[in-house]
């Protein structure tokens, strides 16, 4: 630790924020920077920041403005990364500063590198105590809250789609699911990968609750796990509308929606009795007439009363073996009715027709979002996805199928051998689970 250089002011000093909010403890530390030298601030970019904490609350330019307002700072730049190696090795900084809270946790390997790149030009990483971590926890916790009221959540969809290029949405069912996707986040290399979105999908909403997937479970029931998932979780919420009813009901539902902060309804092109499209041509399925279709797209649009939420028409015509022409036709005739987004789905593990489909859309419209469900065509990674023109990657039921058969064993296991010994070890401890829920 140093403290107390002054007069160093041909020396130059790098620090990075992620944070929306400037705090005491950022105040005394950029002091402290300011006493080595000419002081460089790089504002992580939004994607930097939604990709390892959450969305910020406040955007990279008015970030960056709160930073040049600070009286003495030299520079504000952008850090595109969690990574500090791309500016390092621009600025070439004689120091970085940094509170001395990285040191444990994920931000051990950014500060690792750190280390080894400012060695590399002969720089140095001066790291001052940091005791605002209380401080600093309370205003996260206050900034998590505002971003799981509907105002906030709603439009942030959106706006991922257009800063991030792809989301994706993992699946929750419930409440826990809910925080499990909130919450998960894999740290590689400097890098954070978490989910974007959630995604309360018509077939495990039912499967939950012991019942087929064949609109059984009635909107009340389905807008009561849309509040659960409010409850606790702050990402936006895509919903499955399946077919989205009668025109009439469609309408109400679309406001119900939007009340509650969700952020993109799907609805597909059929009708009657709808049935799950991984069952395919195995059970009648009825394909709604396009014209119709597009009239309850928009009679969702004319009923919408935020800018920002958004209707997507979901195409069945290669689930039900109709023909790429036929898709194409309707993802044109749905776009031109208001549709904010196509879904196109498929049932075939390969993924030649629904890349047929992406690139044959895409030769025509460039700009309307494309959302996929790659179940079955699931060896197609998120890069290739992007890469293609996708720009929604729905994961719709892995966490419902990693549940059952792991509880079904468990049955079994105390059924076996009639006492719960033989399955402790493969239970996780109620002290670890409860950990995961939020306290006031
Ligand atoms: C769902 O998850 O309910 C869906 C996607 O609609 S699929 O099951 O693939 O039809
Ligand atoms: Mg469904």
């Amino acid at each position: 630790m140093r403290t107390g250089e002054n007069n160093l002011n041909t020396k130059s000093v790098y620090m990075c924020f992620s944070t929306d909010i400037i705090h005491g403890g950022h105040i005394s530390l950029i002091k402290k920077a300011m006493n080595l030298g000419d002081l460089i601030i790089g504002v992580m970019t939004d994607e930097a920041v939604a990709s390892y904490k959450r969305y910020p609350l406040v955007s990279y330019e008015d970030r960056k403005a709160m930073f040049e307002c600070l009286e003495g700072v030299k520079e504000v730049v952008p850090q595109n990364s969690l990574s500090y190696r791309e500016n390092l090795l621009k600025y070439k900084p004689d120091y970085v500063v940094h509170g001395d809270d990285w040191t444990e946790g994920f931000q051990q390997p950014i500060r690792q590198e750190v280390l080894d790149t400012v060695a590399e030009y002969g720089g140095e990483l001066v790291e001052y105590p940091y005791t605002y971590g209380a401080q600093y926890n309370e205003l996260e916790k206050r900034a998590r809250e505002d971003l799981a009221l509907p105002d906030m959540r709603r439009g942030r969809l959106k706006r991922a789609i257009n800063l991030k290029g792809l989301v994706t949405a993992m699946e929750a069912h419930d409440g826990l699911t809910g925080l499990v996707v909130e919450k998960s986040a894999v740290y590689s290399n400097g890098s954070a990968h978490q989910f974007d979105a959630m995604w309360l999908s018509s077939l495990c909403d039912s499967t939950a609750k012991g019942k087929p997937d064949i609109e059984l479970v009635d909107m009340t029931s389905r807008f009561r796990t849309i509040e659960d998932l409010m409850e606790v979780t702050t990402k936006p919420i895509i919903f499955d509308g399946d077919t989205g009813g009668r025109i009439e009901h469609f309408t109400y539902t679309v406001r119900s929606l939007e009340r509650m902060g969700v952020s993109m309804v799907i609805i597909e092109d059929k009708i009657g009795p709808k049935k799950n499209s991984l069952f395919g041509t195995e059970v009648v399925q009825t394909q709604d007439d396009p014209q119709n279709f597009a009239e309850k797209i928009r009679a969702g649009k004319r009923a919408q009363k935020t800018r920002d939420f958004m209707i997507c028409a979901r195409i069945e015509s290669l689930i039900l073996e109709k023909g790429m022409e036929d898709a194409l036709s309707r993802a044109s005739t749905y776009v031109d009715a208001g549709a904010d987004a196509i879904m196109i789905h498929s049932r075939k593990s390969d993924p030649t027709e629904i890349f047929e489909f992406i690139d044959k859309f895409r030769a025509s419209d460039t700009t309307t979002p494309l959302v996929v469900v790659p179940t079955s065509f699931n060896t197609v990674t998120e890069e290739e996805f992007k890469d293609r023109g996708v720009n929604v990657v729905i994961y719709a039921n892995q966490l419902m199928r990693a549940t059952v058969p792991a509880i079904q064993k468990v049955a079994d296991m105390i059924l076996t051998n009639h006492r719960a010994k033989e399955c402790d070890d493969i239970l996780m401890p109620f002290s670890e689970i409860i950990r995961m829920i939020p306290e006031e």
